[in-house]
């Protein structure tokens, strides 16, 4: 029987669009699924949309359109991106499906019908963001891990019995060490857990945008169960075609990113213990993908798409770059910079020079075939040196690849990379080419011998992380079709001689700095505005003719702009930054008016705002608020007002200054 292999990544919601954070852990799966394939192994690949809850709900309602349009939207916008990366997904789940549901519902009858499901209350708080009950919080409070405030719940639902499994999960962690890797996260959760488990509420029934409980359709049945059902319910659980599940189930490994880490290694495993089915046999977290020093995320604004990289430098660079770049498993930045630096230094002058000159050279010496090396006379030590090189690689290589460190076992592929070069230049194969007597003729056979060679070894481990260009090069040895390759069976000295070569053309153009500032315009012209539309609360001196109310819109763009749009350029003249307020007092003879010293990072400034009717002076000190602060300087009772704090004004109520749920450093500018 051929071993097999499931791999899942997380279904991703679709209340925004695709990130690079998303394609970083459906390449790391593809990555995985090619080489699994590549070895022959029997593998499933599934990723998906989760589309049902609160929050996908809420995002359709303040976009204009229902939930399903919504999510039929923004689930293809994912499958039409994956489509043109090209990964190699089995199936593409969408919760919406009734398949999905008809599979979630019998997962609930079953854990229903052994006993662990029963109706209460729950009147507590309620993330919607993370989709989370947080038990332990009062009224108000901020979500424990998004910071966002949580609100109230008090409904009737149905409960799941978790506190019964508190004891077979830590007994489930003890005995399998790999069930969640890595350690830290695995002792997260082995505290987490340790700590107590409370019975979990898994229906909803305030909002309709779920999957109904099986004979009680009032409630819809927690987000969070239907989304992590989908790894059986795609295999058909539930259905009359169970094939796939019998086949793939249990799954060899979820991969998530980190903050998904309690849901998928304390809820779904106590799930599929209610269930009496079978345990996924391990959950990966990696870190979160970082830009300008925080998580990229859609609620931040922050994020990079990865269509503006594939536009300027193709899938292979995204691909190579995110699993080289980060220590797979912790946080790592993502910047233009250094993904144009690594692509022209380990692709460019890398792999693709050592491809071109390799292939070049034989091709002009050789006719195109593959020379055959000298004999042993001839050989020298830095002959095989390269080839011990390359056996060691191959260990090394599948030993770090097969425990996820990606980075690690691409640094040790371009470490053959880089040992070839300096062979090459240190046996000047162009200067051998130049003689005709026999001795340099078999030298130049054994150094482009061993040059095509160790390339060939390089274009195999690289090819399920670079498929298009090790898949050229791949050709371009004359070896064909690299998808046939047996990688399992990968060895020093395959490759044969007199092998033709294809032609010859290079795989990675370099690229330069323009590359950079062009896919920074790109994702500027693209990127959403982070900031809703701030209103200022200043108010206005007796004389002066602007409204009482202005807009970022009104105060950057002309009036000649058509229908109320402006440009991004236009926006990016408001200069809106972080400030923190450092003296904050009422001023003589003005109800309205408070005097503010605001620290801006560079420099403190004086700003009068039309806000003390809603804020205490003393409420202010120490708070960070927003400022625009290239507004011309005018004067309001006497005292000069160097910038404009930004806040919400309902019609007729009171100003709200605007805040930010996570910390920000002062300065920061919003953009
Ligand atoms: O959590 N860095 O969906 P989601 C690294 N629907 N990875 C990132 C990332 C970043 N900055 N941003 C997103 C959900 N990801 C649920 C999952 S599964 C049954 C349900 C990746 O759209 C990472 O894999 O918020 C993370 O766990 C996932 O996208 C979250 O996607």
């Amino acid at each position: 029987m051929t071993e097999k292999f499931y791999i899942t990544t997380p279904i991703y919601y679709v209340n925004a669009r695709p990130h690079i954070g998303h394609t970083y852990t459906t390449i790391a799966c593809d990555a995985i699924a090619r080489r699994k394939r590549m070895l022959g192994v029997n593998t499933f690949f599934l990723t998906g949309t989760d589309e049902h809850g609160q929050k996908i709900e809420r995002a359709a309602e303040a976009a204009g359109k229902t939930p399903q349009q919504l999510t039929d939207e923004v689930s293809s916008e994912f499958r039409a991106l994956w489509d043109r990366m090209g990964i190699t997904y089995d199936d593409f789940i969408r919760t919406t499906s009734e398949r999905h549901k008809r599979g979630v519902q019998a997962l609930w009858r079953r854990i229903r019908d052994n006993g662990y499901i029963y109706k209460g209350h729950y009147t507590g708080q309620y993330c919607v963001f993370d989709e989370l009950y947080v038990d332990a919080a009062g009224p108000g409070a901020p979500c424990p891990e998004c910071g966002r405030p949580t609100e109230t719940v008090k409904e009737e639902n149905y409960f799941f019995k978790l506190s019964a499994f508190q004891q077979k999960l830590l007994d489930l962690y003890a005995g399998h060490p790999e069930f969640i890797r890595p350690e830290t996260r695995r002792n997260e959760v082995i505290s987490f857990v340790r700590s107590g488990l409370r019975d979990l509420s898994i229906s909803r029934s305030t909002f309709s945008w779920g999957i109904p409980v099986p004979d009680d359709p009032k409630h819809v049945i927690y987000v969070w169960m239907d989304a992590l059902s989908n790894y059986i319910t795609a295999l058909g659980y539930g259905s009359e075609d169970t094939r796939l599940y019998d086949q793939f189930w249990p799954a060899d490994v979820h991969m998530i990113g980190k903050e998904i880490v309690r849901f998928h290694c304390v809820y779904w495993p106590a799930f599929l213990m209610a269930a009496g089915l079978p345990l996924p046999k391990g959950i990966v977290a990696h870190g979160w993908l970082l830009f300008e020093e925080s998580k990229m995320s859609k609620s931040r604004g922050n994020i990079v798409r990865s269509e503006t990289i594939l536009d300027v430098l193709g899938q292979d660079a995204l691909r190579y770059f995110l699993l080289r770049e980060i220590v797979f498993g912790q946080d790592g930045s993502f910047s233009f910079d250094a993904l144009v630096q690594r692509y022209n230094a380990e692709l460019a002058n890398g792999l693709g020079n050592l491809a071109s000159r390799t292939l070049t050279m034989i091709t002009r010496y050789f006719q195109g075939e593959v020379p055959y090396p000298s004999p042993a006379a001839a050989r020298h030590a830095a002959d095989d040196a390269i080839a011990t090189l390359a056996t060691r690689t191959i260990a090394e290589f599948n030993a770090l690849f097969d425990q996820y460190q990606f980075s690690r076992a691409l640094e040790t592929a371009w470490g053959l990379v880089a040992a070839v070069d300096k062979y090459i230049v240190e046996n000047e194969p162009w200067s051998l080419g130049e003689k005709q007597d026999e001795q340099s003729r078999a030298r130049l056979a054994t150094v482009l011998y061993t040059s095509a060679e160790a390339l060939r070894i390089v274009t195999a481990l690289a090819h399920a992380v670079i498929p298009l260009a090790t898949a050229k090069i791949w050709s371009q040895l004359g070896l064909g079709d690299i998808s046939k390759f047996d990688l399992s069976k990968l060895k020093w000295g395959q490759l044969k001689l007199g092998t033709r070569l294809g032609k010859v053309d290079p795989v990675f153009p370099r690229s330069d700095k323009s590359a950079i500032e062009r896919m920074q315009n790109m994702e500027d012209q693209g990127r959403p505005l982070a900031t809703a539309v701030a209103v200022a609360t200043e108010s206005q001196p007796q004389s002066a003719p602007n409204p009482q109310v202005t807009t970022q819109a009104s105060a950057a763009t002309p009036a000649t702009v058509p229908d109320g749009k402006i440009g991004i350029d236009d926006f990016a003249k408001v200069d809106m930054r972080v400030g923190q307020v450092k003296v904050a007092e009422k001023v003589k003879g003005a109800e309205k008016l408070l005097r503010l010293e605001v620290d801006l990072g560079s420099e403190v400034r004086q700003v009068v705002a039309g806000i003390a009717e809603a804020y205490a002076p003393e409420t202010l000190i120490g708070r960070k608020v927003v400022i625009v602060a290239n507004l011309v300087p005018r004067k309001l009772r006497g005292l000069e007002s160097n910038g404009m704090i930004v806040a919400a004004s309902a019609e007729g109520g009171r100003p709200v200054l605007a805040t930010f749920a996570e910390d920000v450093p002062v300065g920061t500018r919003l953009k």
